[in-house]
């Protein structure tokens, strides 16, 4: 039946938007029978192709990528004519996509959404439109672009011109004549690089306002490579699928290897090449790190401005066109054709705003501080209030009346960019905390379609009527897209990504940047989970598995990765021998740690023999205060240089010798030879503390893991039988006790690099099974732990040893000991000293240090 005219009210979806994503939508949803109607503002199909008419409007994601797969015909009779189609290539192609699927006829155009209201007693949407009409559907569907709503141009005087005014993003359908005019082009995004260079071929003048220079590409635009399309054609159903399960939504080969692991001769070979590939992907997939390491960015960021400076005659405004003030891609890289050589033209200026700000937009011009400039027209490419904008420019209220405008007043809050607490039945399509700008959007498009239409088939199936993110979902996932945008050099910019481009607007990363293939993953596996995180419900009832889909951070996740990509036997399955040489070679090209002002190997005199001890001095003067530290691995593994990351990182951010002290290993020498090795050494370096370069009584331990153990035995051996004045003690993820019976035992037994059995492994062959009760094995378990130096405990939320760490924290607690208790959500046994590898962890070894630096006061 025909939904366009027709009177009918009430719809199973109503799918706001009839671009890319609400054409898609609105097939699928009629291929699996729902009853579904688009409202459109716009008076036809295309959505940003239909408003985004400015000269030079093109896609810079190429148009084979760049376009639906879901139907293999429909890539066989259209064919594009470019490699980067222009923007009236790719609306034919929407408006050929609407006819061949006969979408329009339930498309009701000039029909703006003004508000949505959920309405709890009859489950559905209530939506009304500028024009009056008031209809209703069980799912209300925004696929409204992450780049439609235009952002307010906050110039001042913007109303006093009475020349000609144009925004690219809302350009006249009948296209404008520049010839003979003097025009003004503000902004110097995407937009005003691909209008520029034809505005000029027109223009009798032209001058270009620029607040921020932007980095471009050159975009080597022409016919469709013809490689190209051979890859494509050879397997269509593959290459698409390569893309579905790549970064970006295209697919494209990606190295591992860090900018910095390659000679210079293989940088600049590879950065050329991309260059000359002429695409927004290939550089930043030819090495691991441009997004993540600064150092590795600033150096291709160099490569990019010495581009613009070969192509720009006149100095000063070359230097003026170099991007300099935010890490390259930060914000979305532009392709450009001729734009850089378009400043070489006579008739053509820069405006250097960051110099000579506009001081207001006058009645025949343009005046900025310095000067003042008549122009006939205007073109404001000054960009969208992106992401959000077109959300929550209406009016949606969720579940008791509650504004989603209210709700997203501090940033957006979605799970996974799909739905929103307090808003059942209510779904973006590549919203924000989605993947949308880092990606292909017709690849991430399609994967939502095809995400929701299941769901819904599925609620019909199992007699839902509604499904909600449950808050906790909600929560994790907010902070499983921050975590993950922290990793990167993204936050640092004022790009749209932040919000940074609309004055007032929150600054909060936007999209998902883990990647198309990692976001896939993670919304199959919800519904593979029962639609993990949402809840369900029907007249018959309701149905809810509770939980958080992401909850390891996504540095530690790639490790854990890393670590199984290795393949190698568990080490409880080796010998101690086997097991200490894997570890050696698994850490032999780890991220070295901080320099320190001295490393200096030494022994002192123990129990039975010397003990090697590696000290750690900062460069600054001394005398320092000392911490021992005792490494980790299970009393079975490891020695004094095996922690050096985290020693040196000790040493530089506390501002302390460091010393860390070998001890005799299991199972060549059983408890208490550890023990009594630690103490020994303790005591050796309290009374050689000055002449080591300490500052006499300010002495702590640290340790981690078995050292933990073996740091807050000696604490209390100190008090016990009378060693030096310890200061504090730091305890990361310390063994406390011989109870494998914890819940955090059984939740992480498996998975996080510590496992059940291997500390079982430990403590077999550290101890004998009627030892280790000892105390000065499970110091949890000591008759007292008044009057032990102040403490910092850290435990990993994913560890087995987590729930005995926090116990001991509550039993010193208890004695009436100062505590910091830090509980790190989503790291694991090993993270937390694995500096420069696992930088979510950086707040917690920041605390780290500075409880180290309190103890010396
Ligand atoms: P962008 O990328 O947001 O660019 C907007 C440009 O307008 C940018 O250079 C802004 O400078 C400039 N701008 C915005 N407001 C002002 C004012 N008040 N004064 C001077 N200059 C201003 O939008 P586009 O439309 O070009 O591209 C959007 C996306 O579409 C693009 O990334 C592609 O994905 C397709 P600023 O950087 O804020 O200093």
């Amino acid at each position: 039946m025909d939904n366009n005219g027709s009177q009918k009210k009430d719809f199973d979806v109503i799918t706001v938007g009839a671009g890319m994503a609400g054409l898609y939508m609105l097939h699928k949803l009629r291929a699996q029978g729902f009853s579904a109607i688009g409202l459109e503002a716009g008076d036809d199909v295309g959505g940003t192709w239909y408003w985004n008419r400015y000269p030079g409007a093109r896609c810079d994601i190429e148009s084979l990528d760049y376009s639906y797969s879901f139907d293999p015909e429909l890539e066989k009779v259209w064919q594009w004519s470019e490699r980067y189609a222009t923007q009236p290539e790719i609306l034919r192609y929407l408006q050929f996509v609407a006819d061949r699927y006969d979408l329009r006829r339930d498309i009701r155009f000039s029909s703006k959404v003004e508000r949505a209201d959920w309405d709890d007693s009859t489950s559905k949407w209530r939506i009304t439109t500028a024009n009056g009409d008031s209809l209703t559907c069980q799912y209300y569907v925004m696929a409204t672009g992450c780049l439609s709503l235009p952002k307010e141009p906050d110039v001042k005087g913007v109303e006093r011109f009475t020349g000609q005014t144009y925004f690219t993003n809302r350009w006249p359908h009948e296209g404008v004549d520049f010839t003979d005019m003097r025009v003004a082009v503000i902004g110097t995004g995407s937009s005003g690089i691909q209008s520029i260079p034809l505005i000029a071929e027109q223009a009798s003048q032209l001058t270009v306002f620029q607040r921020t220079a932007n980095y471009a590409a050159p975009a080597n635009n022409g016919p469709v490579r013809p490689e190209h399309r051979e890859k494509l054609n050879a397997d269509r159903e593959a290459y698409r699928e390569e893309g579905r399960w790549s970064r970006a939504g295209v697919p494209l080969p990606r190295s591992e290897e860090p900018y910095s692991s390659v000679n210079l001769e293989e940088r600049q070979r590879r950065l050329e090449a991309g260059f000359a590939q002429g695409d927004l992907l290939t550089i930043n997939s030819s090495f691991s790190d441009l997004v993540t390491n600064a150092a590795a960015n600033e150096s291709v960021q160099d490569f990019f401005r010495d581009k613009v400076r070969a192509k720009v005659t006149d100095p000063k405004t070359a230097e003026d066109l170099c991007a300099k003030d935010f890490p390259l891609f930060t914000k979305r890289l532009c392709l450009e054709t001729n734009y850089f050589k378009t400043f070489n033209l006579p008739h053509t200026k820069l405006v250097n705003l960051r110099r000579t700000p506009i001081a207001s937009i006058t009645e025949t011009g343009i005046d900025t501080t310095d000067e003042s400039m008549e122009f006939d027209a205007i073109v404001f490419a000054t960009g969208f209030d992106a992401m959000t904008g077109a959300i929550v420019a209406v009016d949606i209220r969720g579940r008791d009346g509650i504004s989603l405008k209210d709700v997203w007043e501090e940033g957006p809050k979605t799970y996974l960019g799909l739905n929103v607490h307090g808003f059942p039945n209510f779904f973006t399509i590549t919203g924000p905390g989605s993947p949308s700008v880092l990606s292909n959007m017709v690849v991430s498009i399609e994967q939502h379609v095809n995400w929701l239409t299941a769901a819904f088939e599925h609620l019909r199936k199992e007699g839902f009527q509604t499904i909600e993110a449950t808050s906790a979902a909600q929560d994790g996932w907010i902070t499983h897209v921050n975590d993950f945008a922290n990793l990167t050099l993204y936050p640092v910019a004022n790009s749209w990504y932040m919000g940074a481009n609309v004055p007032g607007k929150p600054r909060v990363f936007l999209p998902y940047i883990g990647g198309v293939d990692t976001y896939r993953q993670a919304c199959n596996e919800v519904v593979e989970q029962d639609y993990l995180g949402f809840e369900q419900c029907g007249t018959s009832g309701s149905r809810c598995n509770e939980g958080v889909i992401r909850f390891v951070k996504p540095d530690v996740q790639m490790v854990l990765d890393a670590i199984a990509g290795l393949e190698q036997p568990p080490l409880d399955t080796l010998s101690p021998i086997q097991a200490r040489e894997q570890i050696e070679a698994n850490t032999a090209n780890r991220a070295p740690g901080p320099e320190v002002g001295e490393v200096l190997d030494g022994s002192l005199p123990g129990p039975a023999g010397s003990l090697n001890y590696r000290l750690y001095r900062p460069a600054t003067a001394g005398p320092h205060p000392i911490v021992v530290y005792y490494h980790g691995g299970g009393w079975v593994l490891g020695h004094a240089s095996s922690d050096d990351p985290f020693c040196r990182y000790l040493c530089t951010q506390a501002n302390a010798l460091v010393i860390s002290v070998n001890y005799r290993h299991a199972p060549e020498t059983r408890f208490p030879a550890a023990v009594e090795d630690a103490f020994e050494a303790l005591n050796w370096i309290g009374n050689n503390a000055e002449s080591l370069g300490g500052a006499p009584n300010k002495l702590s331990v640290a340790g981690w893991s078995a050292g933990g153990n073996l740091a807050t035995v000696m604490c209390q051996l100190a008090l016990k039988q009378g060693g030096p004045n310890i200061n504090g003690q730091l305890l990361v993820c310390p063994v406390t006790d011989c109870d494998f019976s914890t819940a955090s035992y059984n939740e992480n037994a498996e998975g996080y690099i510590l496992t059940r059995n291997l500390m079982e492994w430990f403590w077999n062959q550290y101890c004998k099974a009627e030892d280790r009760k000892d105390p000065r094995a499970s110091p949890l378990r000591a008759e007292s732990l008044v009057d032990l130096p102040p403490a910092m405990v850290v435990t990993a939320e994913l560890d087995p040893l987590r729930d005995e760490g926090n116990a001991y924290a509550a039993a010193l607690q208890n004695a009436g000991v100062i505590v910091e208790h830090i509980q790190a959500p989503g790291q694991i046994h090993t993270s937390l000293t694995a500096v420069d590898m696992v930088t979510s962890a950086n707040d917690v070894r920041q605390a780290m240090s500075d409880a180290v630096r309190a103890f010396a006061k």
